[in-house]
């Protein structure tokens, strides 16, 4: 099989092309990334020589086109992936999730490669803190912000591609994931770099806003299952059982890092926060025996603050500027 795996070189692309190599020595991977401020071809270093990667941006029609024929699947995790950019300047976020989706899909349609799109629970909004509902794959879209606007813009273009132009597209749409690799912009690596540079966790609002949490891992594994066994045209969320608020998040995190679990601040809040986010990931279970792998959600974390404290060369140079970024919000 020939893959083109779009923004591999971020979080949860780089981390599906590792376990890609892993598991599938059979499958050669093509890599395109734009290496925006969020992207870093260091996070695919473990891999350099198992993959082509391809520096461009998936706006360009060109060069999409030239990929996408030389290809028997897509896989899109490209994207502007952060809700406070987004508030700050939506105009990237518009172009790449929705133009940059536009242009892929227009490409799958002319050469007729299977399409799997990555999105995110966010496009559902949010649900009440003390709602016993989940996300479905039936739950109306409602989203909030930019990001998840573009996000939900961009599902809506592939459910009509699928449906007017039988493209052979399946979405997932999953929630918060956590693990190496990910930007020190996200709320978890954040906190876990701040308190290596001995500065205190920060909290927006209440702290009790909930994410439903999942290792990386399995979502990607999610991911294998839908391109290995998903119907055409049909929608998949994915998802733990992973609900935690931050405030239990970052307790964990200093209690991990061998700190008091109250040596935190509360800062101003995310306009438009939404409360909370939950996964019913029961299609994906019963239709494609997916089930997550990776163990309990300290375990996870643990792991990921071993991983920060051993990878500080990775994420060192991006650090002064995030927290630049945060401290003009207030943050
Ligand atoms: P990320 O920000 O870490 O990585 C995004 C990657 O896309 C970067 O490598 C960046 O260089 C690349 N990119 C951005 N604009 C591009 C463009 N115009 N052309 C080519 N490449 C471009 O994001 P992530 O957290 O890995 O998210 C990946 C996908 O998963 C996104 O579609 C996101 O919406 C979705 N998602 C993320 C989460 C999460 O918790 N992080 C949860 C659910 C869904
Ligand atoms: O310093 C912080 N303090 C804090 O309390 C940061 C950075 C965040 N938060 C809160 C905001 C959220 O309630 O933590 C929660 C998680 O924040 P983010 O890491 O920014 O993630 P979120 O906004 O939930 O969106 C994430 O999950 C869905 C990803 O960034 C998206 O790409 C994905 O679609």
């Amino acid at each position: 099989m020939r893959l083109l795996v779009t923004g591999g070189a971020g979080f949860i692309g780089s981390n599906f092309v590792h376990q890609t190599v892993r598991d599938r020595p059979d499958v050669q991977i093509v890599v395109l990334d734009a290496l925006t401020y969020a992207g870093s071809e260091a996070s695919l270093a473990p891999v350099r020589g198992s993959v082509e990667f391809r520096k461009g941006d998936i706006t360009d029609a060109e060069l999409v086109d030239e990929l996408v024929a030389q290809a028997d699947v897509v896989v899109h995790f490209a994207a502007e992936s952060h809700n406070d950019n987004s508030l700050h300047d939506p105009w990237p976020f518009v172009q790449t999730n929705v133009i940059g989706t536009y242009t892929l899909l227009e490409a799958v349609r002319r050469h007729g490669v299977r399409y799997h799109h990555i999105s995110t629970d966010e496009v559902y909004g949010d649900l009440e803190l003390d709602d016993p509902a989940k996300f479905t794959p039936e739950t109306p879209y409602n989203p909030s912000s930019p990001y998840s606007s573009t996000k939900a813009s961009s599902d809506l273009l592939v459910r009509a591609w699928a449906r007017s132009f039988g493209v052979q597209a399946t979405i997932s749409n999953c929630s918060n994931n956590y693990g190496p690799y990910q930007h020190v912009e996200k709320f978890i690596p954040r906190q876990i770099t701040n308190l290596i540079d001995g500065v205190r966790p920060k909290l927006y609002g209440s702290g009790q806003n909930v994410r439903d949490w999942i290792h990386v891992e399995d979502h990607n594994s999610a991911v294998w299952a839908i391109i290995d066994g998903g119907r055409p045209g049909e929608t998949y969320l994915i998802g733990a059982d992973g609900e935690e608020t931050n405030q239990q998040v970052v307790e964990a995190i200093l209690e991990l890092m061998g700190r008091s679990r109250d040596d935190y601040d509360l800062v101003s809040d995310r306009p438009g926060h939404d409360l909370r986010y939950a996964i019913d990931a029961s299609k994906l279970k019963e239709e494609l025996g997916w089930e997550p792998r990776f163990g309990s959600f300290t375990d996870g974390l643990a792991a990921t603050v071993a991983w920060y404290r051993e990878n500080e060369a990775w994420w060192r140079p991006q650090k002064d500027e995030t927290e630049a970024r945060y401290s003009g919000l207030g943050r």
